[in-house]
């Protein structure tokens, strides 16, 4: 699926600012009443999640349907163009009416989506866009969840992952144009020729033309100089990029692939649309995760897309520094932890060399989490009244639009499908064998899921289905709390029967300490700084003696906002830097080791550069 872009054939006018809005109390009987007009005394940004924008805990504890409304004009000069309304995310189901008219209703909180408004609105014209937004999770939804009410009657969504449920648009809303005859996708992959040191840029692109169209497409390739260095023509084709500069993490090259459709008859312009290009290679090799061909160490984070007042609201000053504070320690590397970040995420990371493992929304597929730090006996996950067909289809349509979004950013190098799944309980087979043959089917890249502490290398049933053991660990946290001693054992021990088992890479995806900012203890006790710090120093010694490790990323990046709950403080603290991103002790640990040390990259520069 293509961003849309402002080229020389397709305009893109921003939907972004303030749109009117309104809680859905009652749900409406039919389009009228959905598209009804609202009140400009209530408006909200758009993008953001509404929940912290107001004070009013009705809207912050909304379950179901909100609605946001503005007027928006076709540009006069669309006149004989295609044009379209895109959703960058609605969270986690968006209806749009056009007008009075429901043109979509699509699912999954973290996926663009589009919809034609040609036949509805003449070029000139203005209308009334109206998109309704709902935070409903059940357990056919993805990420799953599950609607009580409570005894005074009001409804309580509760779900099963350890971040705040924000809702709304907190994407941007764009209206863009297309030509009548257009490229719809673009797919591209890289290799490189080692012995002549060139690149190889493949490509496939899909068009929609009429069927008695005469055209040619042709495609581009230009350096960063604006070189131009590769040309093909024809729907799918390879092209050769002598004295390729590679995408390195940390020293990013990005070509710029130009597609363009032109007429046979006059030679007229159709449609062009560019791709940012990073060649790189990226393969699973025994224990090995091979960037380029050299052994590639994971350093950095699970990250959320978290911040005050925005929530879950795409900022670019907020995402530039992170990336900036990445950087700051030396880390080279993050997964998005637990669902699709904004394009512009992606984008950035191309940009600026740092490696991701991008994941699905599909967070929480595991009864056992909850109930086993109550004590409770929980049913099993997998099951017709728990996560059963439904909950599948969804979550393989989340991988769908995963792919078809992210496909071609050269930053990607691994998909994760899923968060702490059971995969130890009976089902967990059935449920995940035809979503990791999807997965390959739709792409190359290695496939990974993370794995949960319980799910030992004993009990778990899936993991000889992916690349990559990605596991979450929580030895001296939730397990043998503030015994570090113990910890170290356990964890060792535990990483040891993963790597004797299956020997592939192995990347510990998530470990850390919740840790308030300023409270100091010398005697080490949970919750201080410097029991993270000395907790994290801890892991990597272990890291280092397990030959199969490749990664380190800490959970988490930064504190977010969560659910209500006991042994949670305004949030989960675990950040390595506070909410408004000021750093804990801990993150001079890491950046001695990443950035003075160079653990992560000297290694692989050395290798890379042989
Ligand atoms: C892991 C989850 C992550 C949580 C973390 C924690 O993957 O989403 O936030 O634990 O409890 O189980 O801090």
């Amino acid at each position: 699926m293509l961003k849309p872009q402002s080229t020389a054939s397709r305009e893109l006018v921003s939907l972004d600012g303030l749109w009117n809005f309104d809680l859905v109390r009652n749900v409406p009987k039919d389009d009228q009443e959905w598209a009804a007009s609202l009140s400009p005394k209530t408006q909200v940004p758009v993008p953001a999640s509404y929940n912290d924008i107001f004070l009013d805990p009705e809207i912050r504890n909304h379950v179901g349907w909100a609605r946001y409304q503005r007027q928006v004009r076709i540009p006069q000069g669309w006149t004989g163009r295609r044009y379209f309304v895109r959703c960058d995310a609605a969270t986690h189901r968006g209806k749009v009416f056009i007008n009075e008219k429901e043109t979509i209703d699509h699912s999954g909180g973290y996926t663009p989506f589009d919809v034609e408004v040609t036949q509805l609105v003449k070029a000139g014209e203005d209308f009334r866009l109206t998109i309704a937004v709902s935070n409903e999770l059940t357990n056919e939804t993805i990420p799953p969840g599950k609607i009580q009410t409570l005894s005074d009657g009001r409804k309580k969504q509760t779900y099963l992952h350890d971040f705040f449920n924000y809702s709304g648009l907190a994407r941007s809303v764009w209206l863009y144009s297309l030509p009548l005859q257009y490229i719809s996708d673009a797919t591209i992959t890289t290799d490189v020729d080692w012995e002549h040191s060139a690149g190889l840029i493949k490509y496939d692109l899909d068009f929609v033309t009429s069927p008695d169209a005469q055209f040619r497409a042709n495609v581009t390739v230009e350096d960063e100089d604006g070189v131009q260095v590769a040309e093909a023509t024809g729907k799918t084709g390879e092209m050769r990029v002598p004295a390729v500069k590679l995408w390195q993490p940390g020293n990013a090259y990005l070509y710029q692939v130009t597609a363009t459709l032109r007429r046979v008859t006059d030679d007229s312009l159709l449609d062009t649309y560019s791709i940012a290009c990073g060649v790189r290679t990226v393969e699973v090799k025994g224990p090995q995760f091979l960037i380029n061909n050299a052994p590639f160490y994971f350093t950095g984070f699970g990250k959320h897309e978290d911040t005050p007042i925005r929530g879950k609201g795409h900022d670019p000053a907020y995402m530039v520094h992170d990336f900036e504070l990445i950087k700051w320690l030396g880390a080279n590397s993050f997964r998005t932890s637990h669902y699709p970040y904004a394009e512009e995420v992606l984008d950035y990371a191309d940009r600026q060399g740092i490696v991701v493992i991008d994941e699905t929304a599909a967070v929480g597929l595991n009864l056992g989490i909850a109930s086993g730090l109550f004590g409770m006996k929980a049913p099993n996950s997998f099951g017709l009244d728990t996560f059963n067909d439904t909950t599948r289809e969804a979550h393989e349509q989340g991988v769908r639009e995963l792919i078809a979004r992210d496909k071609n950013h050269p930053c990607v190098v691994m998909w994760s499908i899923a968060n702490e799944p059971a995969s130890h309980e009976d089902g967990a087979r059935e449920y995940f064998t035809p979503i990791v043959e999807l997965t390959r089917k739709l792409d190359s890249r290695p496939v990974c899921f993370a794995n949960f502490g319980l799910a030992t290398s004993e009990k778990d049933q899936i993991t000889d289905m992916f690349d990559v053991l990605c596991l979450n660990r929580y030895y001296g946290w939730y397990e043998s709390c503030g015994d570090l001693v113990l910890a170290e054992l356990e964890l060792e021990k535990d990483l040891r029967g993963w790597q004797d088992k299956y020997g592939k890479p192995m990347i510990v995806t998530e470990y850390g300490a919740d840790t308030i900012a300023g409270l100091h203890s010398a005697g080490v006790t949970p919750w201080s700084e410097e029991f993270q710090a000395t907790l994290l120093d801890l892991y990597h010694r272990v890291f280092d003696r397990v030959e199969a490790v490749v990664g380190e990323q800490v959970w988490s990046f930064s504190d977010f906002q969560t659910s209500q709950a006991v042994f949670r403080v305004d949030g989960n603290r675990k950040g390595i830097f506070t909410r408004d991103r000021r750093p804990k002790s801990a993150a001079q640990v890491l950046r001695r080791r990443w950035l003075l040390e160079g653990k992560g990259i000297l290694e692989y520069k050395s290798m890379a550069e042989e």
